[in-house]
């Protein structure tokens, strides 16, 4: 019996089993979040050589518009390097989790562990050229999108190694073609649409990718920004990053239609598999295509799940039970799904699989350990305002939590 096969019987057994608040809770989506069952393929002996997977009949549901093919072309190479990637991201985030934890992180701090194959599949569709902006949970695509794991780690510590020069923190990295991080909610989707238009404007071909999440879907910016880019066919995905719950509460209470890859009316849309990153990969280059070829703008839904709360000081079972959040991370594990795939494909051996995971620990542990290294910035006002005020213009005093704290450089 193949692996995926067991877990799909695990998977069965646990819906057909007595727990059904559960059970009825997961089965609002309409389409499959399940990464791990695959199709029987072989893949060949050489690691370029492209064979075809079948994708899951449940990957992706669309909105006025055919759907992306099923059929998945790739190479053991393509595979390995996306199981390295959500593994990195993963490994991380949970150093940011231990930082953070040890105090030696302060002010805020989103993980999307659970999320990585959002960033990973995405990133494996467009070229350094097309554009990326998101929200504050930033840390998986900033990496994608060509920071290091030791400038992330240095920003959120808040050192001058960091990408941000240790200024921004966890909400606000950038790299090229990566317009951040941004803390205020929903924001980056007209800025999304800015960008898509300027690439247009500027008669490039790319792509321009500008992701929210469920908790923003509802804001009046976004349906502004969706009238003017299919007003002005702009080449933009809005991507919504449904990961079930905004800020405390679930999708389902927040929003009067939760199929938010129909929420732009008339502007065509996908929803997809958000914990499969194959689908994730082959609905974003359908996307590429889609928008680059003059029809104008998409919205997606990726189907996605954080297992962490919100942020670093939210549990995040309050507004959700214990059992649904260890239900996922057992059962729709992004990253646990390529696993059983690489196997079952005979990609890698349970052997080579271990090799993998060696390979990412030496990585991303020496890069982390070099961002704790670094020195603290001196609190001087050149350090604090350097690349933040012009020349001259800097206040003599920096302003506390409260009045008291305020801080004057000149006493
Ligand atoms: C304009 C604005 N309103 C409120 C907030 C506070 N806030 C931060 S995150 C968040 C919820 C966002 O949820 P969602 O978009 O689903 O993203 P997720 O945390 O699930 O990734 C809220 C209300 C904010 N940062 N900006
Ligand atoms: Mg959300």
């Amino acid at each position: 019996m193949l692996a995926s096969q067991s877990r799909k019987a695990a998977l069965n057994a646990f819906r057909s089993s007595s727990r059904k608040p559960l059970a009825a809770a997961l089965s609002v989506r309409s389409i499959s979040v399940d990464a791990t069952a695959s199709q029987d393929a072989q893949a060949p002996e050489d690691p370029d050589k492209p064979f075809t997977v079948k994708l899951l009949s449940q990957s992706f549901d669309a909105y006025n518009i055919e759907p992306p093919s099923l059929d998945f072309v790739t190479t053991k190479n393509e595979l390995i390097d996306m199981y390295k990637n959500m593994a990195t991201v993963r490994r991380m985030e949970f150093a940011a989790d231990r930082l953070y934890k040890e105090r030696a992180i302060r002010g805020f701090c989103h993980l999307s562990v659970g999320q990585e194959a959002v960033a990973v599949g995405m990133e494996k569709a467009i070229t350094p050229d097309d554009q990326v902006i998101t929200s504050y949970r930033c840390h998986g695509f900033a990496y994608m999108r060509g920071a290091s794991v030791k400038s992330i780690i240095a920003e959120l510590l808040g050192r001058r190694e960091g990408i941000a020069y240790g200024k921004g923190g966890s909400m606000h990295m950038f790299a090229k073609s990566f317009y951040g991080g941004n803390g205020i909610v929903g924001a980056q989707v007209p800025v999304g649409a800015g960008i898509g238009f300027a690439m247009k404007y500027l008669g490039r071909p790319n792509v321009t990718f500008a992701l929210y999440g469920d908790g923003a879907a509802n804001q009046g910016q976004v349906f502004e920004a969706f009238n003017m880019a299919k007003l002005w066919n702009i080449p933009v995905v809005f991507g919504c990053e449904n990961n079930k719950y905004g800020m405390g509460t679930s999708a389902a209470r927040s929003s009067a239609l939760t199929e938010y890859h129909q929420r732009g009316q008339y502007i065509p849309g996908l929803k997809v598999n958000g914990m499969d990153v194959l689908a994730v990969k082959q609905a974003c280059a359908w996307a590429k295509e889609y928008t680059t070829s003059g029809n104008g703008p998409l919205v997606m839904e990726f189907l996605t799940y954080r297992y962490g709360g919100h942020s670093m000081s939210d549990p995040g079972t309050s507004y959700r039970t214990r059992e649904e959040v260890s239900w996922m991370r057992t059962n729709q594990d992004a990253i646990a799904g390529l696993r059983t795939r690489l196997l079952d494909w005979g990609v890698v051996t349970e052997d080579g699989l271990k090799e993998l995971d060696k390979g990412v620990k030496d990585v991303v542990d020496p890069e982390v350990a070099a961002a704790e290294a670094a020195e603290v910035p001196e609190n001087t006002r050149k350090v604090l305002y350097e690349d933040i005020y012009t020349r001259g213009s800097e206040p003599d005093w920096l302003r506390g939590r409260t009045a008291e704290e305020t801080y004057y450089y000149k006493e």
